[in-house]
């Protein structure tokens, strides 16, 4: 869904990360909430970081959700220059299986937050929950569909593990 005033600005260091971070915008489609893609890295591409982050607030968008793996310096550094809530997901590496990741992202010092989610696709898809929960305070539509997804959730779970016998 890239619709003319996206919410969700989902950004990402590498074209690499899209397999985990396709899962925050499958996310956001399933709620109906209007969000953007872009591939941003911090050391490669510095200057379409600056940016991004110097413009998320005035373009509309409300929170951004930033993966990558490695040295992961990207939602830290777009959260130092942006004022919008930043969600940190580790993208799984091949090194360290996304150790690195993680720990790069969730050690940010005082006064610069990033909300850091789970390594991979858990991570991915609860950085889209987070986001629509925030913008679900102000957006009874977004509410309604997190409470939706979440009561389907619900009824998906089975009682038991192997089907009912007869
Ligand atoms: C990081 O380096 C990216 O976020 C990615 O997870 C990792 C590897 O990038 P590629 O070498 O696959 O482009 O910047």
């Amino acid at each position: 869904m890239e619709r003319a005033s996206p919410v969700v600005g989902i950004i990402m260091g590498s074209t690499s990360d899209w397999e985990t971070m396709r899962h925050v915008s499958e996310t956001l489609e399933a709620l109906s909430v209007p969000h953007e893609t872009r591939v941003v890295s911090a050391h490669r591409t510095p200057e379409r970081l600056h940016h991004y982050a110097k413009t998320a607030r005035d373009r509309g968008l409300k929170v951004i959700v930033a993966g990558a793996g490695g040295a992961a310096h990207l939602p830290g550094m777009t959260a130092a220059m942006t004022p919008l809530p930043v969600f940190g997901v580790p993208v799984e590496s091949h090194a360290l299986k996304g150790m690195d990741s993680l720990l790069s992202i969730v050690q940010m010092p005082a006064g610069i937050p990033v909300g850091t989610l789970a390594i991979g696709r858990a991570g991915a898809i609860n950085a889209a929950l987070l986001a629509a929960a925030v913008l679900a305070l102000s957006d009874p539509a977004i509410a309604l569909a997190l409470d939706g997804w979440r009561m389907r959730q619900t009824a998906a779970v089975p009682e038991t593990p192997t089907p009912a016998q007869p």
